[in-house]
């Protein structure tokens, strides 16, 4: 495939996407040690506009200080890097990956202490569609509970979005796959319910919505504030607290929420339908309060968007 013609910013400079490389030998290879963020940049009415860029610029702030992480760049100034990359590829939509890895140190610097290996900074754009599949918006998707739990707490911070959380991710998208689903549900190490390999989770009982609390290994998704926010705005009642995993089955709504998966209804778990099997009133509710501020059709009530 020809490599896209979009500049990436590396450490302060915009180069060429093909241009953008590093030693195989840097610490973030060996031994997974990156943070990085996720979010999407909407094309709206008035512009491209970043969906809530300050909180997610925090939560990569937060996610290296929890890694003891220095990074080399001002956190205005990986936000207006962030625009200015958006800018410098003509984007109108695309998602944004901005990434902070300890990198190469030299000869003879490789091992697990970091002290002696640079972090680089680095903010990549591209076109990404519908992340659990085209039709999962208004279909749902039908997922599994993974055999993979998600971290214990006193192991991998799940609090900070790192690199090397993405390996059990990856255990736990993978196993869904091959076994026919669009995604895994994982539970933390007590087996309650905890969230997607890339997604929080929310389910609807009785009209009131409840999703884990951040003591059950889950990463603070921006989009799960987002959608407790809307919820709360449009009258509804919801709990952050423990989850059973058999609460799952008898639901009546159950969605994901994330930056690439936004707000997404699931239809099956393990084969169970969730409620009638389709998206639920409540998951269309906050779907169309969502995609109202992305779209810039609803007036941006909370300052969630900033325009590029
Ligand atoms: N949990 C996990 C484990 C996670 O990776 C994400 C985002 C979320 C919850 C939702 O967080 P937020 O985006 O702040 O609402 N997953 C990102 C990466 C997806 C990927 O495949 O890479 C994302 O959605 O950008």
């Amino acid at each position: 495939m020809e490599s896209p013609k979009l500049k990436i910013w590396f450490n302060g400079k915009l180069i060429n996407w093909d241009d953008a490389k590093i030693h195989v030998l840097s610490h973030v290879v060996h031994y997974g040690s990156s943070v990085f963020e996720g979010m999407r940049c909407y094309d709206t009415k008035r512009g491209p506009a970043c969906f809530r860029l300050a909180e997610h610029v925090n939560r990569l702030f937060d996610s290296a200080k929890i890694y003891r992480m220095a990074l080399p760049f001002p956190k205005a100034e990986v936000t207006s890097a962030i625009l200015e990359t958006i800018r410098a590829n003509g984007f109108r939509g695309c998602y944004v990956r901005p990434i902070a890895l300890r990198g190469y140190g030299g000869y003879g610097k490789l091992s697990v202490n970091p002290a002696d290996c640079p972090v680089d900074v680095v903010i990549a754009v591209w076109e990404w569609g519908k992340y659990l599949g085209p039709e999962a918006l208004e279909k749902g998707v039908s997922v599994c509970t993974s055999s993979w739990n998600r971290m214990a707490p006193n192991t991998l911070p799940s609090l900070a979005k790192a690199g090397g959380n993405y390996m059990n991710a990856q255990l736990i998208k993978m196993e869904a796959l091959s076994d026919g689903y669009a995604e895994g549900i994982a539970l933390d190490p007590q087996g309650y319910v905890s969230e997607g390999s890339g997604e929080n989770i929310f389910l609807v009982k009785n009209g009131v919505i409840y999703t884990p609390s951040s003591g059950h290994s889950i990463l603070p998704g921006i989009t799960r504030h987002s959608v407790i926010t809307l919820a709360r705005d449009l009258g509804l009642r919801v709990e952050q607290r423990s989850i059973p995993r058999e609460s799952l089955y008898i639901a009546d709504e159950v969605f994901f929420t994330g930056s690439a998966a936004e707000v997404t209804p699931i239809s099956a778990i393990d084969h169970i339908p969730v409620g009638e099997g389709a998206c639920g009133p409540i998951t269309k509710q906050i779907q169309e309060a969502f995609f109202g501020i992305v779209s810039g059709e609803h007036e941006d009530r909370h300052g969630w968007l900033t325009f590029v």
